[in-house]
């Protein structure tokens, strides 16, 4: 019954306004980043993606909740502006390309460095191993163990391992979100 409530003052709440979130997305270049916001935004995998120069900033309303989605360029030029973006966001997403083994050390390099900045204290992370559907792709028990996601401990962490390509757990990832700007508007992702 209270749970009955509860979904029903949410739902007479998003009738009335809508609740903003920011996220960052960060990873190395060719992790699959500006592919996974086409894939959220559009529904749909866009081929053949151009890598990012500097960033882009995406509007995408789900439900009641509107996205603001920063698409930071991964290339070594443009990293020492990811902090700068990762400010006062509602969580951070480090996208990591799963298949690509020789860039390993380099994404958790990037990840423990970003992490350590006294600016972003706090605020959630989520790890995305992408590209899954290639051969060879890390499994989430591997992620965590050669990113050394367990040092991670002052803050939410999660991963999942994902593929743009063929939308696989963007569902799971999506929920993630959204409980992080708000666990009972879970209900009503849409
Ligand atoms: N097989 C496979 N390829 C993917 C997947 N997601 C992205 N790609 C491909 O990976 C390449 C890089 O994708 P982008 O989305 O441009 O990568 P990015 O992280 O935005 O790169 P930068 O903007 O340079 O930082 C493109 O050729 C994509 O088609 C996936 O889930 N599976
Ligand atoms: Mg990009």
């Amino acid at each position: 019954m209270s749970w009955f409530i509860s979904s029903f003052l949410n739902w007479l709440r998003s009738l009335f306004w809508k609740q903003e979130m920011e996220l960052t997305l960060v990873g190395l270049q060719n992790s699959g980043k500006t592919t996974l916001v086409n894939v959220i935004a559009s529904g749909h995998f866009t081929e053949d993606m151009i890598p990012t120069v500097g960033f882009n900033m995406r509007k995408v309303t789900k439900g009641s909740v509107v996205m603001k989605l920063w698409d930071l360029g991964g290339q070594a030029r443009f990293r020492s502006m990811w902090e700068r973006y990762c400010r006062g966001v509602n969580a951070i997403v480090f996208v990591l390309d799963a298949a690509d083994h020789a860039k390993i050390p380099a994404a958790k390099t990037e990840l423990h460095t970003l992490l350590a900045k006294p600016q972003l204290a706090n605020i959630p992370v989520l790890v995305l191993g992408n590209k899954n559907d290639l051969p060879g792709a890390l499994t989430v028990d591997q992620i965590i163990e050669q990113l050394n996601l367990r040092a991670i401990t002052s803050r939410e962490v999660s991963c999942y391992s994902i593929s743009g390509k063929n939308s696989v757990n963007i569902d799971i990832t999506m929920q993630w979100l959204i409980k992080v700007l708000d666990p009972f508007l879970r209900t009503w992702w849409a």
